[in-house]
């Protein structure tokens, strides 16, 4: 199936800012050096490359109160936030490219804040190794790429919430997790308290990819704006080795296909992020390529007609 909208934004935000390692500022080119805008044009949709986003340099300090580089950590999600948002008012599908997955406080938020306004019921699926919710009191970091479940579900820094116009851009029940491999004990707290759905990769092995998008994506209707949040250190490192914190034992290749083709055929795909590809740790663009294959099949690439 289609996603919701027939012209792709690209939006570029060449930022670390909110990473551990360095390099994955250097994402958005990758991905258009693997040819992403002329996959998604072979999709038969239209593609509008909106280019990169401007924002400050990361400076490399030491977190202040919990927090590494909070100031410009805001600085790029407002640019994200008003990207994604400007992409939405013209009824297209905002292809967020990273950059570090603390931009997705951005990028949600302002999918949040049109999925309200249109009366539609927001479902994000979070693809990660990570469970991504700590705050400035429990992270082991103080890096933001850690903390943007938290600040989405209006427990970060002020400065980063609130920012869809309710207190929370999301609830917990809009959230699924897939790929889990790596939880800090506060997160494992936190998960139970908030009530949050992780399809771990112990549930992945023991159920299987398909009936863990099965359980994923039950309620998806008409009525659904779907956002897929993807880092790409859910998958394997074997398989894509262009990423900072790289968790063994993700989904392969083939599980990843199978994960996008499913979430393509609920046809409600309106909105996504790619966060974590760093180029500086990849092979040959290896990992970018990889990416833009599950972006294809996202968009509804399919090997046979299907019924
Ligand atoms: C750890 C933290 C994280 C990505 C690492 C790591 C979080 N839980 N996220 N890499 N993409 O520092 O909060
Ligand atoms: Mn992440
Ligand atoms: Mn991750
Ligand atoms: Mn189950």
């Amino acid at each position: 199936a289609s996603p919701a909208a027939t012209t792709v934004a690209l939006i570029g935000a060449p930022t670390d800012v909110g990473a551990s390692v360095r390099g994955c500022g250097m994402g958005p080119d990758a991905l258009r050096v693997a040819g992403l805008a002329e996959c998604v044009a072979r999709m038969g949709l239209t593609v509008v490359d909106r280019g990169n986003l401007a924002g400050p340099a990361t400076p490399w300090r030491a977190p202040e109160g919990g927090l590494r580089h909070l100031k410009e950590a805001v600085a790029w999600n407002r640019s994200v936030y008003d990207a994604v948002d400007a992409a939405l008012g013209a009824g297209h599908l905002p292809l967020l490219m990273g950059g570090d997955h603390c931009l997705a406080i951005g990028s949600i938020s302002a999918v949040a804040w049109h999925a309200r306004r249109r009366g539609k019921t927001l479902r994000v699926l979070w693809l990660d190794a990570h469970t991504d919710v700590n705050t400035e009191a429990t992270s082991p970091s103080g890096n933001l790429h850690g903390m943007p479940v938290a600040c989405l579900l209006g427990h970060g820094p002020s400065a980063l919430t609130g920012w869809s116009g309710l207190p929370s851009a999301l609830q917990a029940d809009a959230l699924r997790f897939i790929g889990i491999r790596s939880v800090d004990a506060p997160e494992r707290d936190a998960i139970r308290a908030l009530g949050l759905t992780v399809f771990d990769m112990r549930h992945i092995d023991e159920h299987g990819m398909r009936t863990t998008m099965t359980e994923a994506l039950h309620g998806v209707d008409e009525d659904t704006h779907l956002h897929v949040s993807f880092d790409i250190d859910c998958l394997d490192p074997d398989v894509a080795p262009g990423v900072g914190t790289g968790v063994r034992g993700g989904p392969g290749y083939r599980e990843m296909q199978l994960c996008m083709e499913m979430i393509a055929d609920t046809g409600r795909l309106g909105s996504m992020d790619v966060v974590e590809l760093n180029p500086a740790l990849d092979v040959r663009n290896r990992s970018a390529e990889i990416a833009v294959e599950l972006i294809e099949s996202l968009l509804g690439k399919s090997t046979l007609a299907r019924p």
